[in-house]
């Protein structure tokens, strides 16, 4: 146990001690120069902050080779960056299977009683390394399960369908969102000529862009993402039994979403929020977790699932058609000791499966099994990559691969190959489905395209979307195609890919960016005969943890009695919602109240609710204008806002739904923990389109 000082809270932190055995072996690496007595390279004692030079005045000395040495090893201190996924955090954990599930699969870490160690990293794809981790992008979410049996990957990503069929487009679609070539911008967005350029090429894409438009674009953070293996796998039992899944991450705190101009803001002011989220989350001792669901498929060798092609990773199979079942659940407990290390370095692939995984025919999935070692031969500068601490498994690794750059093990013995009889590594003697599923397959040679009709998924999400949800997504589309400075790719988007969609959400989203409107009834106006609710998990009513929400204190009078603070701080800390007291200035307030943020050092976006305690301002006007503007902002993103007395909000004309004015704190905090439950958020009072005039 170790006392923590989270945002506002003191927290008792109960942080994972125990040696798994991931960390038994990755104790073995660990290097503590604390406090030592600096040496070189070659174990030297020397002092490397001043030069040799010719004087006090003088050149420096070539003969300086110990500072040369310094600052060779210095600009060498970068590996590439990843082509996408770059900027990114990772942490520890384990994988805990909830039973036995033999049947469908002989992998190892789904065997029952068995806990894995795992280290999963988030990133998202467009922004490099320095970037900001709230975009709007699609966020990365891949899992290394350390099981008993060798290493298994889960390599996916926050939203369920991808952008494309075909792996042979992928480098395109990756050009095509970076920045452009020309100009060198924008570096961490899509909104762009080229990027559109390449949506209206490919319709097939539609779904996936207009869920990352959507709110389930910007999660709150980490903690509240999702993940999805997008992709169509095989599980194989020990029968050699075949069966088709797709998989997918569950968080157990609900799924939390942010609006975008909360978001843009929190880049500006703070661009490692989700990072900084998840490393206080688990230093405070508050363990985010998922579920591990899959959905199953028959496979009767056709790879098609009511009608949904299983071969195409831009088609969801909505969990109302396939209810996904747990298999067993993720927890992250435990910070990386060093971001080079281990998350930098780590290195995934999809194609890192143990017995009883394997591949499907789905051509984005299959080009996915070599570039992942391609590139992390390439990041590593050596095809030793797999050697590093955080990539190894726990179980030994008995290859004969030998030499390359930096290989640092001492092998014994005089062979290295097999197989042979002077003693090297032999042949297992076990014949199993590991590299292959012996799958009976035919075809005639050619380049071929993967067919599937690209908008009636996209149409099931949109109308999936209440209208709060679906004015969201028209801005975003409007801000996104706002920015393409070609008009002709701009209307070709509404036209090619919206229109189909729907005519009216192509109508509203031309009349917000100015480009010519589809003619009324051009486009589709077929209604889906279902909506999904899975394809849009913000929609759910159902109540969702609290926990290591933030909620901001506003001391607008500069004084809190310690009665009020007692008794909104107490309901808080045993909700584990975390809270910080913002003033017009830090430190202490005339009650000794001690104020952890200021108007200038903190902004409402950092909150997720927000509790003013009103009286009247003590200091000057421009200070109460600065709190008009925090409660506003929060108001603006639909956040829940209590108020303690009464007057400030109603000074400012604001009122009505999520907002909670009481004399007593008590019933204040309640009703904002009530609110932070279910629904979170209340879109409900932002300004929507005149559809009827719009759509007519
Ligand atoms: Fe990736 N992807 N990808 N991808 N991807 C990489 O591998 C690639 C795709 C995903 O935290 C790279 O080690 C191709 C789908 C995540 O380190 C690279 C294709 C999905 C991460 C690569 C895809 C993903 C990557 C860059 C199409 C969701 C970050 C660095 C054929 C299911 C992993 C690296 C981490 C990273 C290639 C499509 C998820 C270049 C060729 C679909 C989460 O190898």
């Amino acid at each position: 146990m170790k006392l923590l000082y989270l945002g506002g809270c003191l927290i008792l932190a109960s942080v994972a001690q125990s040696q798994s055995p991931k960390q038994e072996q990755l104790s073995q690496y660990l290097v503590d120069t604390r406090g030592q007595t600096e040496t070189t390279d070659t174990g030297v004692i020397d002092n490397t902050t001043t030069s040799l030079r010719t004087g006090p005045r003088g050149y420096v000395l070539l003969e300086d080779t110990i500072n040369r040495k310094k600052m060779l090893h210095f600009d060498r201190e970068r590996a590439p960056e990843r082509v996408v996924h770059a900027l990114g955090h990772a942490a520890y954990g384990t994988f805990t299977s909830y039973g036995d599930w033999s049947n469908i699969t002989s992998a190892c870490w789904l065997k029952a009683n068995t806990t894995s160690d795992v280290f999963t990293r988030f990133s998202v794809v467009v922004a490099g390394t320095g970037g900001a981790d709230t975009g709007r992008d699609t966020h990365g979410f891949a899992t290394k399960i350390y099981s008993e049996c060798g290493n298994q990957d889960l390599v996916g990503n926050h939203v369920p369908s991808f952008f494309i069929t075909d792996g042979a487009l992928f480098p395109d679609l990756v050009h095509a969102v970076k920045a452009e070539p020309d100009k060198g911008f924008p570096t961490g967005g899509s909104a762009h000529t080229t990027a559109y350029d390449f949506f209206t090429q490919n319709p097939e894409g539609a779904e996936q862009l207009m869920a990352v438009l959507s709110d389930m674009g910007i999660p709150r953070d980490t903690r509240h993402i999702a993940g999805n293996g997008v992709h169509t796998y095989r599980f194989i039992n020990v029968a050699g039994k075949s069966t088709l899944f797709k998989w997918y991450w569950k968080p157990m705190l609900g799924y939390r979403a942010m609006v975008y101009d909360e978001a843009t803001k929190i880049a500006g002011k703070n661009n490692n929020f989700q990072r900084i989220d998840l490393w206080n989350s688990i230093e405070a001792g508050m363990f985010p977790e998922w579920e591990f669901m899959v959905q199953i498929f028959p496979d009767d060798g056709q790879y098609r699932y009511k009608g949904i092609d299983l071969l195409d990773p831009t088609q969801v199979v909505p969990f109302e058609l396939n209810a996904p079942i747990a298999l067993g659940k993720l927890q992250l407990n435990k910070n990386p000791t060093n971001y080079f290390a281990e998350t930098e370095s780590v290195s995934f692939a999809p194609s890192n499966v143990v017995d009883g995984v394997s591949f499907v025919p789905d051509p984005l999935l299959q080009w996915r099994l070599m570039s992942y070692d391609d590139t992390a031969t390439h990041r590593h500068n050596s095809p030793n990559g797999y050697l590093l601490p955080v990539n190894r498994p726990v179980v030994p690794i008995n290859n004969n691969y030998r030499d390359g750059y930096m290989q640092p093990q001492l092998f014994k013995g005089p062979s290295d190959s097999s197989p042979d009889g002077i003693g090297g590594v032999q042949p297992s003697s076990v014949q199993d489905n590991l590299a292959f599923y012996a799958e009976n397959v035919s075809g005639t040679v050619g380049r071929y395209e993967v067919m599937n009709d690209p908008f009636t998924q996209a149409r099931a999400l949109w109308f999936t979307m209440d209208q709060y949800a679906q004015q969201h997504t028209v801005d975003a589309y409007r801000f996104e195609l706002g920015h393409v400075s070609d008009p002709n790719v701009t209307a070709r988007y509404i036209s090619k890919i919206l229109n189909p969609i729907n005519n009216c959400l192509a109508r509203r989203v031309a009349y917000g960016v100015g480009s010519p409107m589809p003619a009324i009834g051009s486009g589709s106006s077929a209604v889906p005969n279902a909506t999904y609710p899975s394809l849009f998990p913000l929609g759910s009513n159902t109540s969702m943890p609290v926990t290591g929400l933030m909620v901001g204190i506003l001391s607008t009078s500069d004084s809190i009695s310690a009665s009020t603070y007692d008794a909104l701080t107490s309901v808080l800390k045993s909700n584990q919602v975390l809270f910080e007291v913002v003033a017009s200035h830090l430190g202490p307030l005339a009650s000794g109240i001690i104020a952890n943020q200021s108007y200038v050092t903190t902004s409402s976006i950092f909150y997720d609710a927000i509790i003013i305690v009103s009286g009247s301002p003590q200091n000057s006007s421009i200070v109460s204008m600065t709190e008009q503007g925090f409660v506003q902002e929060a108001f603006g993103h639909g956040k829940p806002i209590g108020e303690v007395g009464t007057g400030f909000l109603t000074s400012l004309s604001l009122g009505g739904i999520g907002t909670f004015v009481d004399g007593s704190a008590g019933n204040v905090v309640n009703a904002v923990i009530g609110a932070l439950e279910t629904p979170g958020r209340y879109p409900q009072r932002q300004p929507l389109d005149d559809v009827g005039t719009i759509c007519g």
